[in-house]
């Protein structure tokens, strides 16, 4: 009895031991996906938006990332009202903004009262 019950612990260790590295190889499936994620980054500061414009594919998910480094910047959220995104900008805390470019064109964005802009080309 023992021994069965032994042999079947042996048998699902070998299961657990096989099932590891496909469980493992299954949780890395959706990288390749992640790198099909275009990103910039996004500076604010007292001048406001640096780069100002970016260049982003359509139909392409996009990730950028805004980090404020100055307190002296009316710049304290970034706007994108094409998208409906509004987003503050901690202190030198990087936001990341992410949202699927639709069509090509030139998407605006600004400081929460539109004193800087920038822009993303979509092509
Ligand atoms: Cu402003």
């Amino acid at each position: 009895m023992s021994k069965r019950f032994s042999a079947i612990l042996a048998t699902l260790a070998l299961v657990v031991a096989m099932a590891g590295p496909t469980l493992g190889q299954q949780k890395k499936a959706p990288a390749p996906a992640a790198a099909n994620t275009q990103t910039a980054k996004v500076t604010v500061d007292a001048k406001g938006f640096t780069p100002s414009s970016l260049e982003l594919k359509a139909n392409v998910p996009a990730k950028i990332t805004f980090t404020r480094t100055s307190k002296d910047t009316c710049a304290t959220a970034v706007v994108v009202p094409d998208y409906k995104i509004n987003k503050e900008l901690p202190l030198n805390k990087p936001v990341d903004v992410e949202f699927t470019p639709a069509k090509s064109g030139d998407v605006a964005f600004a400081c929460g009262m539109s004193m800087f802009k920038g822009k993303i080309v979509v092509k």
